[in-house]
Order: C-alpha cells, then structure tokens, then sequence
C-alpha cells in the first residue's frame, strides 16, 4: 500500500476507536459523493442528520456557517464536500478511487472539473426559486410571479445546457474505453458526476421531467455501471434498508 492511501487511511481511522463523524443534511445534496466513496473505500462513518430546523442555532458553530462538515478522529474539521471526497478516494486500498498514477489522476480531475462545470451552469435556475434577491428580484415571500421567470431558466438549462454537457460525459465514457469516465474502474470522479447528474431525474425540481436522461443512452448505461459497482450497489441498499 503506497504512503499517501496509507496516511489517508490513518487520518480517517485514527487508532480505530472513533469513527470519522460526517455532519448534513437529511438530504444526499452534496454529502452524498462522500458517503458513496468512504463506503467504496470501506470506511466506517457516522452519519449525522442535522434537522432543518435546528440549522440557524447551529450554523455559527460551524467553520463556515454551512455544511457538510467531517469531523476527523483526531479531531480536524474537513470543511469542503470535493476535500472529503478527495480524502475518501485516497483511502482506498486498491488504489482505484484516486489513482496515483498521474496520467489517469489528471483525467479524474479534468472530469471532476467538468462535474464543477456543470453544477455551475445549473445553479443560477436552481438558487434563483431559493433566494431571488441574490439575483436582483424580489424576495421569496414578495415575489409572487417567480415561476415565470424559474421555469424559463429550467426549460432552457434542460434544452439548451444538460445536452451539451451529457455529450461531454458521453465523449469521455468512450474514449476511456466504455466503461467509466477515466477507464476501466470506478473512480471519485463517477461518484461525484453520478450525483449531479442523477440529480436531474430525481424529480425534485419543478420544470424537471424525471425522464429528462431518458434521451442519453450512454449516459444511463454508464449510471447502470455505477449502481452495479459491488461496493455502491450495498451501500445504496443498506441506505435503503434503514
Ligand atoms: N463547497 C461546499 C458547499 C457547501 C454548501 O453549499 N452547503 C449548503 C448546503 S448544500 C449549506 O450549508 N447551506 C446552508 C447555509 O448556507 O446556511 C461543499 O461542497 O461542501
């Protein structure tokens, strides 16, 4: 085992008495990559939940008044979901994850690059339903037209955005071989394009029809793979078990 996966592994199993303590939302958001790749990489985490309504008394005892936030064995606060990631891929074992081949570590961070691109592009018709005053139009309660102007920004991101960048993910599954974005194994950067993307069929957000992937093929093929990965088929359903 090469010294980096070991002092991954160490940072988050310190002497085995305390397990890495991972602080969200009851919500996969962006916590959910992390649970996926500590669970891949086989390591145990604590999972907490903090409510909704609890969130404003506890935001100032948070490093950056937001969340997810691990909590280390030793005590170090890991304050950035891409940082956990990271961090989970390098613990594991096989060297897969996060290949410390540079070559093939350069193509999962150009893909997670392009995952970064793509949250970018959505964002503005996603934060524009939750704070409309970031954007210079009227508060939530204030603004009682908001859905003109949320469902024109998401039929365009779906029309005009996810194809091109669904094209991109596309292109990147095939020139690595046809199996995942970087070549033959599953790596951080799957996990973490399969969360955004998956995202879009969720049905959470209105003016997103949940069968929005149904016209890229490759691209729910290539979903299929991930969900059939030994390691995320049983953490999905241990998830589902509980
Ligand atoms: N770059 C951070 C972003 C974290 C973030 O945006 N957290 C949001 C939830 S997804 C949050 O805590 N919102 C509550 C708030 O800002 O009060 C990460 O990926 O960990």
């Amino acid at each position: 085992m090469s010294t980096s996966i070991q002092e991954a592994r160490a940072l988050l199993l310190g002497d085995g008495a305390t397990r890495p303590k991972l602080a969200y939302f009851a919500i996969e958001g962006v916590a959910e990559q992390v649970r996926i790749a500590l669970s891949v990489a086989g390591i145990p985490f604590d999972d907490v939940a903090i409510p909704f309504a609890e969130w404003q008394s506890h935001k100032s005892s948070t490093k950056f008044g937001q969340l997810p936030e691990m909590t280390l064995p030793d005590g170090t606060i890991v304050t950035d979901s891409m940082a956990m990631l990271r961090l989970a891929g390098e613990a594991d074992e096989e060297g897969k994850l996060y290949p410390a081949n540079i070559a093939l570590r350069i193509k999962v961070e150009s893909a997670l690059g392009l995952v970064g691109d793509l949250t970018r592009a959505w964002s503005p018709a996603l934060a524009i339903s939750m704070r409309p005053e970031r954007f210079g139009y009227p508060s939530k309660e204030e603004w009682t037209d908001a859905d003109v102007i949320v469902k024109k920004l998401r039929v365009n991101f779906i029309e005009n955005e996810l194809p091109r960048f669904m094209q991109y993910f596309a292109g990147l599954i095939k020139e690595n071989g046809g199996h995942f974005l970087t070549g033959e194994h599953l790596t951080i950067a799957d996990i973490s394009a399969y969360q955004a993307i998956h995202y879009f069929r969720r049905g959470l957000a209105d003016h997103v029809p949940a069968d929005c992937l149904e016209k890229y093929p490759e691209i729910l093929e290539w979903m299929g793979r991930v969900e059939g990965h030994e390691k995320v088929a049983a953490y999905k359903a241990s998830k589902q078990a509980k």
